[in-house]
């Protein structure tokens, strides 16, 4: 793999500025964020006022713990534009995430803030190893999901020639990659799995195709999943992290001279973690969950928004802001199977140790005889192994389990093709339990 680190000289001051100036500015805005939320947003007005707390209070950047949390209930509570802090006119763009029930998130963005945007997503791209000039394969999907022309506006600022193939249609994935010789490719990383078989369909080596560096994120991956694709692909995987209440893709990045974690850019984005149960802030190192606050965008000011992504903060390695560890997953993804607390990713991570197996699954969830019981829905990774040696593998998927999580699960080893393929975030759980 190519050495992809960028220069000192390329960064933006601020990423490689002392603590001490990161923190000033993080005050400073902190003071100009609440009382725009306040002055400008009703809700956050009788949040504040119902809390007992003023903009006021703020002194120091720990006096935020006083603020109220908000939560996805309250946007959707104030849908479709009751959160933004700038008359509609002056909002130049809106995304929305579609939700799986009840109403969709809506977000906006002024043209300022698209800027802001356009900055923190070009330094994801650089910090990821990408250089002006080089070409970038998006296949992120383009739409109200913020995740294509996220990515897109960090292209243009970087001074990238991008391809806004957007996700779907994987032959022509395929084919625009060897036809255009991208250097990098954003992409989520199960659809990245799809376009591998496809490469593998079409009779091509990956190896040899012109992929320097894969840009992944939208979904929880684990660093086994990060060392399959590397190996497949002979290309740096780095991850990337964003959520469309924060703005998108671009709150986070790992470095590709590091990878040893994603650099929350703090300059915009203010990160605590809390325990999910009390609600009470956590020590960085302490595993919990990430709440942000925004600490400068106009039409759409978020204070410490719960995020339900479970990591922990460390401090800065390649840059001066602080890290955030590879997302372990949502707090409303966990199972709970028989008293045990399961992410799909400890799932991924014995799957991925498994010989014989494809790194494709699905969890299905059941209750039959009033036990919850999961089974995992897996495929060979060569459908010439015979059925000895897919059963073979199936139980040392079930032990590798049993070990690492304390589970027993049921394990089907399908053909090869066979698990549901995804184009954008893939679908990891089918819970068939009866809803009580
Ligand atoms: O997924 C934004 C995005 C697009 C990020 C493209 C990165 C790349 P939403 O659709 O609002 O926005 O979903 C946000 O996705 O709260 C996490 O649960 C999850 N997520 C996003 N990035 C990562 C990541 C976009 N790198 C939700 N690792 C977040 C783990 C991630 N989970």
């Amino acid at each position: 793999m190519k050495d992809l680190t960028p220069t000192k000289s390329s960064l933006d001051p601020i990423e490689i500025a002392s603590r001490d100036e990161i923190e000033t500015l993080q005050l400073e805005r902190l003071k100009w964020s609440l009382r725009h939320a306040y002055e400008n947003v009703s809700f956050y007005k009788t949040s504040f006022d119902d809390a007992g707390v003023h903009p006021d209070d703020l002194k120091s950047p720990s006096d935020l713990s006083k603020f109220p949390f908000t939560v996805k209930q309250d946007l959707r509570a104030n849908y479709p534009f009751g959160m933004f802090a700038v008359p509609r006119e002056q909002v130049a763009r809106i995304h929305a995430s579609s939700g799986t029930t009840g109403q969709p998130t809506v977000v906006g963005y002024t043209q300022n803030d698209l800027d802001v945007w356009g900055s923190v997503v070009a330094r994801s791209l650089r910090a990821s190893g990408l250089k002006p000039g080089d070409m970038l394969h998006n296949a992120y999907g383009y739409g109200l999901f913020t995740g294509g022309l996220g990515i897109h506006l960090g292209a243009d600022a970087l001074g990238l020639s991008t391809v806004p193939i957007s996700g779907g249609m994987t032959p022509r994935q395929v084919r625009l990659i060897n036809d255009f010789k991208p250097n990098g490719i954003t992409v989520t990383p199960s659809y990245a799995l799809s376009i591998l078989d496809e490469f593998a369909a079409q009779g091509l080596d990956p190896r040899d195709c012109s992929l320097d560096v894969g840009i992944f994120g939208a979904e929880p991956w684990t660093n086994a999943m990060r060392h399959e694709i590397e190996q497949a692909f002979d290309m740096h995987a780095v991850d990337i992290y964003g959520l469309s209440e924060i703005m998108g893709p671009g709150v986070a990045n790992e470095c590709v001279e590091t990878k040893d974690g994603l650099h929350i850019w703090e300059d915009h984005f203010y990160p605590e973690i809390i325990n999910p149960e009390t609600g009470e802030l956590v020590e960085d190192g302490e595993q919990g969950e990430l709440v942000f606050t925004s600490l400068t965008k106009e039409a759409f000011p978020i204070i410490r928004y719960r995020t339900r992504d479970l990591t922990r903060l460390l401090e800065g390695t390649a840059r001066s802001m602080r890290r955030m560890e590879k997302v372990t997953g949502r707090s409303d993804d966990m199972i709970i199977l028989r008293g045990v607390n399961v992410f799909p990713t400890q799932i991924e991570e014995a799957l991925m140790a498994t010989p014989g197996l494809a790194p494709h699954f699905q969890i299905e969830l059941s209750k039959p005889d009033r036990m919850d019981q999961m089974r995992i829905v897996t495929e060979v990774a060569d459908s010439a192994l015979g059925r000895e040696a897919r059963e073979t593998a199936g139980r040392a998927l079930a032990s590798a389990i049993k070990q690492s999580v304390g589970i027993s699960v049921k394990i089907d080893v399908l053909n090869a093709g066979r698990v549901a393929r995804s184009e954008g975030k893939a679908v990891r759980i089918l819970d068939n339990r009866p809803k009580s």
